[in-house]
């Protein structure tokens, strides 16, 4: 028998290091996944949403650099993959999405199911081919492998069933992947940032993901230089552990000395980063270069003295022996102790999290950093458990943490944490779930998690509400409105699905939970924790419009008769930074 154009797909998808695909199956793609399974290299994981499959495919391909392949079959099975392609675009994740599309002779006759790929496609994927002739095979799917794995991004074929099963030409199909290029800025513009960094009496560093693979020679140059060093969200996992100058996040979620530290520098080094919050980065008072490889990312935050284009490992090798030594490290100190005292206030509700009822996040999620292990991969849903995680889940040298930092989905942790558990077999998969996220998307694939049996801690965060959004309005001045809702007892809910299920309501039982949560292996579990709705928590600095608008939203809230929540919430609040 001859080979179909999906045979070859799938050979050439497992020779670009494909372990899964995660998906929902259906009239186009049948004959995709037909030939999957007599492949038999890489295994299908059938998911109850496509989003869900997404997003687990995103946590394993930005973890293992391996590409994932995800697919939904022709039209609203290929819609509902679009949400998690954005975030594989914007968490720089290769993903390879097999959209199933309509019989090519019936291409453009508005028939059912149909949708124009590349419109469709358009914002989330870096390259979208349709395939429409078995001739076009090799070329496209190659195009759509190296571009994913070398541009880390989504890409997208969209292939009819009949094109599928359609007889593939003989040619050869094989291909290579170039490692990454070796990239660093021209030796002038090097002797102009060493100038600018000898003249300059401190300097401080600001670190995002571009960190990860130089995090060793971004710690010795803050050393060398006496420079804090401040990371975005992304940045934290690699440079926050094992480096004596950090003084972590500036920003909403921001804790610590990052702000005052890239604010009172005479120089800022901003590396790999493309922190889109313009407002937490200093303005003319401070001489500001950044160097990415990227260079669409230079300069688009904030006006720069020195722009430059390279991968962070080389361009700061080659930073290293030209920089001359600082001496004087009283600046480092102060932002340090800055960062000390910070770390202090923020532990009040941690100490004290014991004694209080509702339970308090920050005691939770300190807890949950203290139990888990030294290589646990912690994954938080956009809302408030993106703070916790920030503040007080400690990282380490092989912990991990991931959420949907730069694009910022909701109902991304718990199947990040399931796409985790199956690329990493052994290790804690811990996802800190805010009950709304946990309802849009995670509850229905626990089926898929209970009949794997994959062992997937997810924490939920069950505050009744979009505190998220809650916070949101009264910073904008407004009173909270659309953002409550009822929740069933989540712990039953999952034992009658089949997974196991914890629920805690008394502070006094969230050690024992939490390590009878993490020490269960024999399937996933659900945490059900009811934690304070009215947990507040500001960033380390807050600029005057949030400020005014907390004050606004109390104030318009007590004329509105809501008196009894904002004394409650002054009052839960009272040490709140
Ligand atoms: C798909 C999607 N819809 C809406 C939003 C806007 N949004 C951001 S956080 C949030 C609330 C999250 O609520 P929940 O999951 O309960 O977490 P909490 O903040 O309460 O901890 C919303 C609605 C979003 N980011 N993504
Ligand atoms: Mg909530």
């Amino acid at each position: 028998m001859s080979k179909k154009v999906a045979d070859v797909l799938w050979e050439m998808l497992a020779k670009a290091g494909v372990k899964r695909c995660y998906g929902i199956v259906g009239d186009a793609l049948n004959p995709v996944v037909d030939a999957l399974r007599r492949n038999g290299a890489i295994e299908f994981v059938p998911v109850r949403h496509e989003e869900y499959g997404v997003f687990a495919a995103v946590a394993e391909a930005y973890f293992t650099g391996n590409p994932v392949v995800v697919c939904g079959t022709a039209g609203p099975g290929v819609v509902h993959l679009f949400n998690g392609l954005m975030d594989a675009r914007k968490e720089a994740a290769p993903i390879i999405a097999i959209a199933g599309d309509v019989e090519s002779s019936i291409i453009d006759t508005s028939t059912l199911e149909e949708l124009n790929p590349y419109k469709f496609f358009e914002a989330a994927s870096l390259y979208t081919a349709r395939l429409v002739n078995p001739e076009q095979a090799r070329a496209v799917i190659t195009t759509a492998i190296l571009t994913a794995v070398l541009e880390k991004g989504p890409t997208v074929l969209s292939i009819p069933g009949d094109v599928a099963s359609a007889d593939a030409p003989d040619q050869p199909t094989d291909f290579t992947i170039a490692a990454p290029a070796v990239l660093r800025p021209s030796d002038t513009d090097l002797e102009k940032l060493v100038r600018m960094i000898d003249e300059a009496k401190t300097v401080a560093i600001f670190g995002g993901d571009g960190c990860r693979e130089g995090r060793d020679e971004v710690v010795e140059l803050a050393c060398k230089l006496k420079a804090p060093v401040g990371y975005s969200f992304r940045g934290k996992q690699w440079l926050e552990h094992e480096n004596p100058n950090a003084v972590g996040m500036t920003g909403l979620m921001g804790y610590g000395g990052a702000y005052n530290a890239i604010h009172e520098a005479d120089l800022l080094l901003m590396l790999g980063t493309d922190f889109p919050f313009s407002e937490f980065l200093p303005g003319t008072s401070v001489k500001k270069v950044q160097i990415d490889k990227n260079p669409k990312h230079i300069g688009r935050r904030t006006a720069l003295d020195l722009g430059l284009v390279g991968d962070i490992k080389s361009t700061v090798s080659a930073l290293l022996p030209a920089v001359r030594e600082k001496t004087d490290g009283e600046f480092l100190e102060r932002q340090i102790a800055h960062t000390e005292s910070f770390h202090n206030l923020l532990q009040h509700y941690v100490e004290k999290g014991p004694t209080i009822k509702p339970i308090r996040p920050e005691f939770l999620a300190a807890t949950l950093s203290e139990l888990a292990s030294d290589d646990a991969m912690f994954f938080a849903d956009t809302g408030t458990a993106c703070i916790w995680l920030a503040r007080h889940i400690f990282g380490g040298k092989n912990r991990r943490l991931f959420g949907s930092f730069s694009w910022a989905s909701m109902a991304n942790a718990a199947p990040n944490a399931f796409g985790c558990a199956l690329a990493y077999p052994g290790r804690q998969c811990i996802a800190l779930s805010g009950d709304g996220g946990f309802t849009m998307l995670g509850m229905g694939d626990l089926l898929t998690q209970i009949e794997r049996r994959t062992p997937v801690v997810q924490v939920i965060l069950n505050n009744e509400k979009f505190d998220f959004v809650h916070i949101e309005q009264q910073e904008a001045g407004i009173i909270p409105f659309g953002v409550e809702f009822k929740n069933p007892n989540f712990a039953k809910v999952a034992e009658a699905m089949g997974a196991k299920g914890i629920r805690i309501e008394e502070p006094g039982d969230v050690r024992e939970g939490l390590a009878e949560a993490l020490a269960y292996k024999d399937g996933p579990v659900v945490v059900d924790a009811v934690v304070d709705p009215l947990a507040l928590a500001m960033p380390s600095h807050s600029p005057f419009h949030t400020v005014k608008g907390f004050t606004l939203s109390f104030a318009k809230q007590v004329l509105s008769g809501r008196l009894d929540t904002v004394i409650k919430e002054m009052e839960r609040n009272v040490g709140i930074v």
